[in-house]
């Protein structure tokens, strides 16, 4: 599918740092060591309802990094999927009498205006999984021949018990991931499976559902193995980071993992798996099935985009954390003052504070301590002055390059 519109992104003087990035599998923060083109996979949306500030928050925290591999020198591979054929999308579309087809482009048009709106660069492939139901299914029929999968009822299912390594992405033990499963579209109980946790590969056609040809019958394919089939083709195995929020450590980086890796043989199939926090509202954590939603398509008519951006930024992206109005409204003054203090014809010299942002933002994107350290800059810019001609231009610089923030 088409993709959306980038930015130029200036380039920045001085010596930029290696990112270090917590990964969940391995339960610490760990420098990524990418090669010449750095390869990133985040998991996209389904396409049912607007964009939220949960959305907003987890593809603005790989953004970051796709910005700190770029002023490293990298090329950036970016990959992301959008689940335009799943459960939550028919239903929705079955109780507003919508077609399914139109309601998945309505809303990845809005998703598309979003991002570009927050600065968030697109991903060079944008794939709808009907786009690609074909080499979904060729990579299923490549694991049944590796015979880790079984038939329940014309249904394709992975056998948990030929995933040595399943458990290693989220740490979780069995009863964990046993609740996990049940709560995020798994299905524990059904009778005939071998194991409680073997997951949903291929899914033979339901009367009024949408299906496909393929080698497996006529079917849809489960939800985590598009993914895995989505990254491979595009990036192969041994990608340097898969992303997502982290309501998608279990069962669905786990499950694309293990499958992966029976694929390929491949271990650790993405060399990072890195997870956003979850944004609540009202104490909830924001989720279209739960309805409490602020959407970035609302908030971005009434407030600057570039003051989304800085609420996003204001967050360490691996915090939970709940939105109130209140914090759009100190992102505003924020910006504000920001852009006052970068049209001074001069200022304090930004050469340290460059070093600083990049460094807070080498530290697992530590983007607060990056928010304080321009704060400082602007305040002493704003009160004091400052003799260099060059400094405002600066921080101007380093604010869109690292940050994404438009200072104009
Ligand atoms: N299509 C799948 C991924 S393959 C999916 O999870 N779609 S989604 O629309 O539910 O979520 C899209 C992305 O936003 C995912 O990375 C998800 O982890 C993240 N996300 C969802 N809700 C929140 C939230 N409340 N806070 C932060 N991130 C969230
Ligand atoms: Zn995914």
């Amino acid at each position: 599918m088409r993709s959306w519109s980038a930015q130029n992104v200036p380039r920045l003087p001085g010596q930029s740092i290696p990112l270090r990035l917590y990964d969940t599998s391995a339960k610490q923060v760990r420098q990524t060591d990418p090669g010449p083109t750095a390869r990133m996979y985040v998991c996209g949306i389904t396409p049912y309802d607007a964009t939220h500030l949960g959305h907003a928050n987890t593809y603005h925290a790989f953004d970051l990094v796709g910005r700190m591999w770029r002023d490293a020198g990298h090329e950036v591979h970016y990959t992301q999927n959008a689940t335009d054929v799943d459960d939550p999308l028919l239903e929705r579309a079955a109780a507003t009498g919508v077609d399914w087809r139109e309601l998945a482009e309505r809303e990845i048009e809005l998703f598309r205006g979003d991002m570009e709106a927050l600065r968030i660069m697109p991903p060079r492939e944008y794939v709808g999984v009907t786009e690609v139901v074909g080499a979904v299914a060729d990579l299923i029929a490549d694991l049944a021949a590796k015979g880790v999968t079984y038939d329940l009822d014309g249904d394709v299912y992975f056998n948990v018990a030929d995933a040595p390594k399943f458990g290693q992405v989220s740490g979780m033990g069995e009863a964990e991931m046993l609740a996990l499963f049940a709560e995020r579209g798994g299905d524990p109980e059904r009778p005939g499976k071998r194991h409680p946790l073997d997951w949903l590969l291929w899914r033979a056609e339901r009367p009024g559902e949408p299906a496909w040809d393929s080698p497996l019958g006529r079917g849809r394919p489960g939800w985590h193995i598009e993914c895995t089939a989505i990254a491979l083709d595009n990036l192969g195995a041994g990608y340097d980071v898969a992303g997502g929020g982290s309501d998608l450590i279990f069962p669905h980086h786990e499950c694309g993992a293990s499958e992966g890796h029976a694929a390929t043989g491949e271990w650790p199939f993405a060399k990072f798996y890195a997870h956003a926090g979850m944004v609540a509202l009202d104490g909830e954590k924001m989720s279209k099935s739960k309805g409490n939603l602020v959407f970035v398509s609302r908030l971005r008519r009434e407030r600057d985009p570039m003051a989304i951006r800085l609420v996003l930024l204001a967050h360490h992206y691996r915090a939970d954390w709940e939105y109130v109005p209140e914090l759009t409204a100190e992102a505003e003054r924020r910006l504000a003052r920001w852009r006052s203090a970068v049209a001074l014809a001069s200022g304090p010299p930004a050469g340290g504070l460059l070093a600083t942002v990049r460094e807070r933002l080498a530290d697992d994107l530590d983007s607060p301590g990056a928010l304080a350290a321009i704060d400082a800059w602007a305040e002493q810019a704003l009160t004091e002055g400052g003799a260099d001609e060059s400094g405002p231009a600066l921080v101007r610089d380093l604010a869109d390059a690292l940050l994404g923030v438009a200072l104009r």
